[in-house]
């Protein structure tokens, strides 16, 4: 077993400098730049009725039906980090990053979740504990705001679709900024809009579940834009003059190449950034909804004989107040697709997919992870940063998420080493072309629940034995190599 592994770790150092000697940047990262990793509040904590915290739509569909998971488990213990945080705390220490990005459990601080209702102090405390343990440690906490689980007593009124929503989030936000904001000096408010509108109401791949044909994720994104608007605007009026910290939303861009370069897959490219996630990012930096999403949306809607558009409209003051609500940018990427249109007969209709017309495929040469979804594409990296450098007036970047799945222990993990090598180095070619991007989140810290997939898709950089009480960590390949790349600030060693 351990002459194994060593052989393997050999293996690895030879393939990663062999790998090395090739494309990989020689930069060094710039001075200010931050490194840090992320995990999400119902992926990590379990004590999913411990302590006072009432169900969201996570624990409720999970426990109704196991079968929305692709192995029937749920979060209900996950990493159980609500009683192994200092662990976690440990292992960020070890590792050297300079900031955690986690997530605040609505459902644990606010029970009731309504506007009005009290603070469940034992879910108080955890979060106290947590920051405060963190700074001790010289780790900055990054906090997101909403990570994806919308107390279940908020759901049964429509969740997203219901603008309540909007009110019952602002006074749940500015619970947390009066709680840990003399701490906290970077927050997100939504974590990738789109997967809880899309995946939520449209396609029914994430809670609740629901497939409403084209009309619920458009209500979803007028609801979630707006209350990032006005959440911005208090925290900016409010909090900010004495707390001095920043506001940003972490966006989930997928990076489409036009699948040839012909006009018309340049065009699809472009028309599936609008539709997946130009319609928040635009309504923030450059203002409304992009105008190829209401076209496309009103027209199908007409067509369809509705008197109104299934995309809901911002009035004029809603737009001002919405744009320019973003101190920095986060961004998520994983992945790329090369876009093409296709036959709109081929699409269901109504749907957000028909309304966006743009079909997406991967390149055969692609390397693919387990995970269905996940090719390793570092040039499209390269290309969304420069994309948004371009569109978006070179805004100031986060990403604050990259990552890889494997479905193993896979504690030798090379394929993790070398995608994030790979996707690092694009980071810095993007930088030295002029991207600003100040900070990098390898998610995940450790492995947890990957939401539909469960536990069958991991990405952390320290493995989680689900299967043993304790939890076990334990450090991979991946999170020595991380480890080195902070302290040295590079990715090569020559
Ligand atoms: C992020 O989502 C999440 O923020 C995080 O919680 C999660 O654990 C992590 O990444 C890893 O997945 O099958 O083509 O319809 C990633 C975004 C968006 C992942 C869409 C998978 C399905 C794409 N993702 N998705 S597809």
């Amino acid at each position: 077993m351990f002459w194994m592994k060593m052989f393997y770790s050999f293996l690895s150092v030879i393939l990663l400098f062999h790998y090395s000697c090739g494309e990989v940047s020689q930069k060094t990262f710039p001075d200010g730049f931050q490194f840090g990793v992320a995990t999400a509040a119902y992926q990590i904590e379990g004590a999913w009725n411990e302590d006072g915290k009432s169900e969201n739509i996570w624990d409720y569909a999970t426990h109704v039906n196991p079968k929305y998971i692709a192995d029937e488990s749920n979060g209900d213990v996950a990493a159980d980090s609500y009683h192994k945080y200092k662990e976690d705390i440990e292992l960020i220490k070890n590792l050297g990053a300079n900031f955690y990005r986690i997530s605040i459990s609505w459902t644990r601080l606010i029970p009731d979740a309504v506007e009005g209702s009290k603070l469940n102090e034992k879910g108080v405390a955890y979060y106290n504990n947590l920051i405060d343990e963190l700074i001790a440690n010289g780790i900055e906490p990054y906090v997101t705001i909403f990570h994806w689980d919308t107390p279940q007593s908020l759901e049964i009124h429509g969740g997203w679709l219901n603008e309540t929503i909007i009110d019952n989030y602002i006074y749940y936000a500015r619970q947390v900024f009066n709680l840990y904001g003399d701490r906290v000096k970077k927050w997100f408010t939504f974590n990738e809009p789109k997967q809880i509108c899309d995946q939520g109401y449209e396609t029914a791949e994430k809670a609740p579940f629901m497939r409403l044909h084209g009309v619920g994720l458009y209500q979803c994104y007028h609801n979630v834009v707006r209350a990032h608007g006005k959440i911005y605007r208090i925290y900016e009026k409010e909090f900010k003059p004495t707390q001095k910290g920043e506001i940003g939303i972490t966006a989930d861009c997928m990076f489409p190449e036009p699948k040839t370069d012909s006009i018309s897959d340049k065009e699809a490219a472009e028309t599936y950034i609008e539709f997946n996630y130009g319609w928040y990012l635009n309504p923030i930096i450059l203002g409304n909804y992009p105008p190829i999403m209401i076209e496309k949306v009103d027209k199908h809607s007409k067509e369809e004989g509705r008197t109104t558009s299934r995309l809901p409209k911002f009035t004029e003051e809603e737009i001002e107040m919405i744009k320019g609500t973003f101190d920095f940018l986060g961004v998520n990427h994983y992945t790329t697709v090369l876009a093409t249109f296709g036959d709109p007969e081929s699409f269901e209709n109504p749907s957000q997919k028909r309304d966006c017309g743009v079909e997406i495929s991967r390149d055969p040469s692609w390397k693919p992870s387990v995970a269905s979804w996940l090719y390793e594409v570092p040039t499209g990296f390269y290309h969304l940063l420069m994309w948004i450098k371009e569109h978006y007036n070179n805004p100031r970047v986060i990403i604050s998420e990259n990552g890889w799945a494997s479905d193993s222990p896979d504690i030798d993990d090379v394929d993790r080493v070398q995608y994030t090598t790979n996707y690092l180095s694009a980071l810095l070619q993007a930088i030295d072309d002029g991207c600003n991007v100040v900070g990098y989140t390898h998610w995940s810290l450790i492995d947890n629940f990957e939401w539909a997939f469960g536990y069958t898709n991991r990405f952390g950089l320290v493995y989680v034995d689900f299967n043993d009480p304790n939890r076990t960590r334990i450090p991979r390949t991946s999170y020595r190599f991380y480890q080195k790349v902070i302290s040295s600030r590079r990715l090569t060693s020559n």
